[in-house]
């Protein structure tokens, strides 16, 4: 990452009406939250289709509910970083600032960015396959971050349901969205128009593998914005963006955000 490039970045943004930030796992990663598919990320461990899908929590409900039990008691630990700050202080110097993030952790709302869409849902919501009745935090405390359901190891057990209605006996699930899975609709269609009018598209931190949601810079793109890739490494959708700052987000966007502070 040049200073050049950093200069660029943040004359695009003090002139921005609309900026869209798409984030993915590489925003929290310095908050201490795996990503997916890093060499040391939830992937390398766990294959997806035998968690991240409706027929293997049906085979399997108690291992994918273990393994959403421990991650819900990571995130409780976790906390947001400069990269999630920085995304908030942005919206003090750019009239609209929209975050469309595909993380389930909660962060940038914890941060206090106030335009947050949640493409994939969020590990703090839970209800019933059967009922569809939200359970309860408390219903759900019990199992996490215990032996029973929060040793990330206790995936690799493959047990019954740990988790059930308390109204109806049916199995608890998390409020994220599984492969084969719709994203919601509301929520999908407002971060599209939010890439097709935006000045600026920030895409930070994801593998852009999983659509539609690497889609988003993609459109972005289609409509005119100028688009930046903020990422350790380049990612699938790097070569379709307008300009690459390779680098940690934590480090990135907060010296992107202090070069637009000195512009306004
Ligand atoms: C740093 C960093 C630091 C590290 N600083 N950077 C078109 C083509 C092909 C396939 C499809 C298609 N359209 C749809 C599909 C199918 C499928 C899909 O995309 N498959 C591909 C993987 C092949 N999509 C779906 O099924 C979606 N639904 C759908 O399309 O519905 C319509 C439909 C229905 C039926 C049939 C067909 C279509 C749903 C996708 C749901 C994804 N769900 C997950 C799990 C969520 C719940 C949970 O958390 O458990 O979402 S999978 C997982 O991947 C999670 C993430 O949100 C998502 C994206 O991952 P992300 O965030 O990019 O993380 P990583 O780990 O991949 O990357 C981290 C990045 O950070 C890396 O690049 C690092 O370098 C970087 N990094 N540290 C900056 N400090």
């Amino acid at each position: 990452m040049s200073d050049s490039q950093l200069e660029h970045v943040a004359a695009r943004l003090a002139g921005a009406r609309h900026v869209a930030v798409l984030t993915g796992a590489g925003i929290s990663a310095e908050s201490g939250i795996a990503t997916f598919r890093d060499p040391d990320g939830l992937w390398a461990r766990f294959r997806p289709e035998e968690l991240a899908n409706m027929d293997a929590f049906l085979a399997s409900p108690g291992r994918v509910q273990d393994w959403y039990a421990y991650r819900r008691g990571v995130v409780r630990d976790a906390g947001p970083n400069p990269a999630h700050l920085a995304l908030v202080a942005l919206e003090d110097l750019v009239p609209r600032v929209t975050v469309i993030t595909q993380n389930v952790d909660g962060l940038h709302a914890q941060a206090g960015s106030t335009r947050v869409l949640e493409l994939h849902g969020s590990l703090a919501r839970n209800y019933c396959v059967d009922c569809g009745r939200e359970a309860r935090e408390e219903e759900l405390a019990a199992g996490d971050g215990t032996d029973a359901g929060g040793g990330v190891d206790a995936v690799d057990d493959d047990t019954g349901p740990r988790f059930t209605c308390i109204a109806c006996g049916g199995l608890i699930r998390p409020d994220v969205v599984w492969f084969g899975e719709m994203l919601p609709r509301d929520v999908l269609e407002a971060a599209v128009d939010t890439a097709s009018n935006c000045d600026v598209l920030l895409s930070v931190g994801t593998s852009g593998v999983v659509y539609p949601a690497a889609g988003i810079p993609l459109e972005a793109a289609r409509a005119g914005a100028f688009t930046v890739e903020v990422n350790v490494e380049r990612s699938a959708i790097a070569d379709a963006l307008d300009l690459v700052l390779v680098g940690r987000a934590g480090e990135i966007l907060p010296a992107v955000l202090e070069r637009v502070r000195t512009r306004s």
